[in-house]
């Protein structure tokens, strides 16, 4: 099940030189997105490292979260100021202004499990295409969603050259997200300051898979087993307190990480 937190700001039609007139919605909910995250949350990759034009596969950078691979179709585009590529997409940030930019299907595969994802979206829905987020595990699709923006037509405003903020928090840790388009192909979005985040990664071995699902992946949980929110990507279990549903995990818990995962 996944959690989403989501905010528009109006553009000015794809047409337009300028960007939207304000990001104050989506801004607002990146905030509270952050506050339900708490220490739990990534360095922004902003793309401002990344040179214009470069094309998939596109390493992304996390910092504590791990690294990422952008694959799919797209680029990294960019316009200093604030200004637009003239029909409607441009970065979040004044400063830089790199995106990136989507005529169709991409995804992320992230180089640790996660349980959250954060970005701003620019122009979409103006064609009507509509943007779906299907997240995997190991290959397998553990949730899906559509993101519930407004779908318009012809490029004009509101949707033309929008702002929006979109996170979502899952249930079930995912290892890849693939970003889907209804109209791939014709309605064009752009990306902006994706985060990742969520729970905290477990040593050596993962959750194994039968116990995703089982019980919530909260900051401190994961199949029952309570480990310590550290600053190094390396955890050690400090307690071992059972707090989920009877499942076929039962009472048995993960043992030393160097032998790997007994639930
Ligand atoms: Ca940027
Ligand atoms: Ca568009």
């Amino acid at each position: 099940m996944a959690t989403v937190y989501y905010a528009f700001d109006a553009g000015t039609g794809d047409a337009s030189l300028v960007r939207a007139a304000s990001f104050a919605n989506s801004e607002a909910r990146e905030a509270a997105f952050r506050a339900v995250l708490g220490a739990q949350v990534s360095s922004t990759e902003s793309f401002e490292s990344i040179t214009i034009g470069t094309l998939t596969p596109i390493a992304l950078n996390f910092g504590a979260f791990g690294t990422a691979t952008l694959n799919g179709i797209g680029f990294v585009d960019g316009f200093a100021g604030g200004a637009t590529n003239l029909v409607g997409r441009y970065a979040h940030a004044v400063s830089g202004g790199r995106y990136f930019d989507t005529a169709s299907l991409f995804s992320i595969t992230f180089s640790r499990t996660l349980t959250a994802i954060g970005f701003y979206a620019i122009d979409l829905g103006d064609f009507g295409g509509s943007l779906t987020l299907e997240f995997k595990r190991n290959g397998a699709q553990v949730d899906f969603l559509t993101v519930p923006h407004s779908v318009g037509g012809g490029g004009a405003a509101p949707e033309g050259g929008s702002m929006a903020y979109v996170g979502v928090t899952t249930t079930v840790q995912f290892d890849e997200v693939v970003f889907g388009n209804t109209l791939g192909g014709f309605d064009v979005f752009g990306f902006d300051d994706f985060i990742v985040g969520g729970d905290v990664e477990l040593p050596y071995a993962d959750v194994p898979a039968s116990c995703v699902g089982l019980v919530p992946q909260g900051p401190s949980q994961s199949c029952g087993i309570t480990v310590p929110v550290v600053a190094s990507t390396v955890y050690s279990i400090v307690s071992q307190s059972y707090t989920g549903a009877t499942s076929t995990c039962g009472h048995s818990l993960m043992n030393n990480p160097a032998t790997g995962s007994q639930c």
